[in-house]
């Protein structure tokens, strides 16, 4: 809440969508898309682009922080679905505080869209996942130590990434595996330590977003799928140092395979 307006988050969120309908001549999305780091080079295989626009010209976003991230949002046709498709997203170690990191989902949510389908690029704990393999979100594990939701709602976690979408996902690539998410605060990478405890507590890959997101998204009501692009292997796994740039070259290697997916997957949701 802003004291200045007296905005509620979703109130933000309401606006967003009026801007989004707006600069977009959509009025109703269906799906929404939030790429993460690694899955830009996917984008253009999603559909065809109807209208693309700044984040900075719709209320209450921010401008994009991090490198291979791009600040824009844009609205494409695939199938017979209108997809809004977040080009960057807004990390919990900004500082911006938890209702940013969400707003996207909630404008989302505001804009129609029944489905909200979060990507990342991750570290992974299996050393079978070469950098590029997806792997499919089963559950997350929230290491931020806060929630997206103020106040006494206590809404249910059970099947967060939802069984019919990862089935979905399944049928398009029969082989893929899936795995635990364990969101870390960041923005510095895990010790080995603290690597080994997230395999230890039941998870399977470490990042820092898509938690906080997908509990804004089922808040909203909408389907969550999750898709993470393992892009190295976590601090420790290997004895190689972590780099950003890897995340990026991970990301331009597999992007004929992560379009195809997303491409096949999403006109489906
Ligand atoms: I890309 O190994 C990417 N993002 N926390 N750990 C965490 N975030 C990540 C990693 C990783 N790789």
């Amino acid at each position: 809440m802003t004291e200045t307006t007296g905005q509620t988050p979703y109130d933000k969120a309401d606006e967003a969508a009026a801007t989004l309908a707006e600069l977009t001549g959509v009025e109703r999305h269906d799906v929404a898309v939030v790429l993460g780091s690694g899955w830009l080079p996917a984008v253009d295989a999603l559909g065809e682009t109807r209208v693309e626009v700044d984040t900075t010209d719709v209320p209450h976003f921010g401008a994009a922080a991090v490198t291979g991230h791009s600040g824009k949002i844009r609205s494409v046709r695939s199938g017979d679905s209108n997809v809004l498709v977040f080009l960057s997203r807004t990390h919990y170690y900004e500082g911006k505080g938890v209702a940013a990191v969400v707003h996207g989902v909630r404008t989302a949510a505001a804009a129609g869209c029944r489905a909200m389908v979060l990507t990342n690029g991750c570290g992974g704990l299996k050393e079978s996942w070469t950098p590029g393999t997806p792997v499919l979100i089963s559950d997350h594990i929230n290491l931020t130590g806060t929630s997206p939701i103020v106040g006494a709602n206590f809404v249910d976690l059970t099947d967060l990434y939802s069984s019919r979408l990862r089935a979905l996902c399944r049928e398009v690539e029969p082989g893929l595996d899936e795995g635990v998410y364990v969101q870390f605060p960041g923005p510095h990478y895990e010790t080995p330590a603290e690597v080994r405890m997230a395999g230890i507590i039941g998870g399977h890959l470490v990042g820092m977003s898509t938690t906080l997101e997908a509990i804004a998204a089922r808040e909203a009501g909408m389907e969550v799928l999750g898709i993470s692009l393992v892009t190295n292997l976590a601090a420790g796994i290997s004895d190689q140092p972590l780099d950003h740039s890897e995340v990026l070259e991970a990301g331009r290697a597999a992007a004929s395979r992560m379009g195809a997916l997303l491409g096949a997957v999403v006109p489906r949701v």
